[in-house]
C-alpha cells in the first residue's frame, strides 16, 4: 500500500516530532511516499527543493498514485489543506488527525467534510488506534 502523509512545512514545524512518530507507525502498513515531511532539519522555509513548481508537481503525482492520504492537521497549513482537497476530489480515502488539546480550532472545511475521516487524539496510542481502525475499515 502507498501512503501519502501530509504535515505542515511552511505552515510551521512545531509538530514535526509527532509527524516522525506517525510516519514510523504508518511504515508498518506500507510505503510512505513523503517521509521528508518529518525531516527534523527542515525549517518552515521548506526551500531545499529545486523550485516550488517542481515540489507541487512531484507531490501531486505522488498524491494521485497513493492509496490513502493521512494528514496531521493541528498546525494550520495551506499546503496540507490543498492536498486534502485534491485527494477528496479524486475519491481517495482521507484520514485527518487533530489534537484538540493544542487549543487550535480546526477549520470547518475539514471538520465539516463528509468525505473524510477525522480522529481527535491526545497521544500517540490514540493516533495508532485511529490509523488501524481507518485502514481496517477502508483498505484491508
Ligand atoms: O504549506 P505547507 O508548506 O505547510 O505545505 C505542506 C505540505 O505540502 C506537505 O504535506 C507536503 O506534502 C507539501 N510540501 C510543501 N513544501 C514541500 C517541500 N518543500 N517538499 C515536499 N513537500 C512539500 C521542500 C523541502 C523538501 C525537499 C525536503
Amino acid at each position: 500500500m502507498k501512503i501519502y502523509f501530509a504535515g505542515s512545512i511552511r505552515g510551521g514545524r512545531e509538530d514535526s516530532v509527532i509527524y516522525l512518530q506517525i510516519i514510523d507507525y504508518l511504515k508498518t502498513f506500507g510505503e510512505v511516499l513523503t517521509e521528508h515531511v518529518s525531516d527534523q532539519n527542515l525549517t518552515d522555509l521548506g526551500d531545499d527543493g529545486p523550485t516550488d513548481k517542481y515540489i507541487h508537481d512531484r507531490d501531486l503525482d505522488w498524491l494521485l498514485s497513493a492509496d490513502i492520504l493521512v494528514a496531521e492537521v493541528t498546525t494550520v497549513s495551506m499546503g496540507v489543506g490543498y492536498e486534502i482537497g485534491r485527494a477528496v476530489e479524486s475519491g481517495k480515502k482521507v484520514l485527518c488527525l487533530f489534537r484538540p488539546e493544542s487549543g487550535k480550532n480546526l477549520s470547518a472545511m475539514i471538520a465539516g467534510c463528509d468525505n473524510l475521516s477525522l480522529v481527535n487524539y491526545t497521544d500517540l496510542e490514540e493516533v495508532k488506534k485511529g490509523i488501524l481502525s481507518f485502514i481496517t475499515t477502508y483498505i484491508l
